[in-house]
């Protein structure tokens, strides 16, 4: 059979004359991954970026504090990586507290 992979094998059930195909093999597809970035900006406190990282990102106040300064002095920086979901609804939850707070910082996600 053309465009068979191994374990891809179908089994054909007969029985008054309908062919049941069968899946053999069990299907598991690796999720996409998204990168959560924060982007540096020149108003959001350094204390409030860190605050951000330990609340949202589980971050310990040391790591926090390193993603930070990394952001302060490149631009921007990776907050952890997620499937889409859960990236997406990190970034919402960063816009929106950062927003609260009247805060200009900016989160994103992109596609490993
Ligand atoms: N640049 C900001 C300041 O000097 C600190 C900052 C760091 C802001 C990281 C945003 O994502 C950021 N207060």
């Amino acid at each position: 059979m053309a465009h068979m992979q191994n374990g891809e094998d179908k089994g054909n059930a007969p029985g008054r004359g309908t062919a049941v195909i069968t899946r053999t093999k069990p299907k598991t597809k690796k999720p996409s991954l998204y990168r959560v970035l924060i982007l540096n900006d020149d108003y959001t406190p350094m204390e409030f970026v860190i605050h951000i990282l330990e609340r949202f990102f589980q971050k310990d106040r040391e790591t926090a504090t390193r993603i930070m300064l990394h952001v302060h002095n490149h631009g921007v920086g990776e907050c952890g990586v997620y499937t889409f979901e859960v990236a997406e609804t990190k970034v919402s939850q960063v816009m929106d507290f950062a927003r609260q707070n009247q805060h200009p910082l900016q989160c994103v996600m992109e596609k490993k």
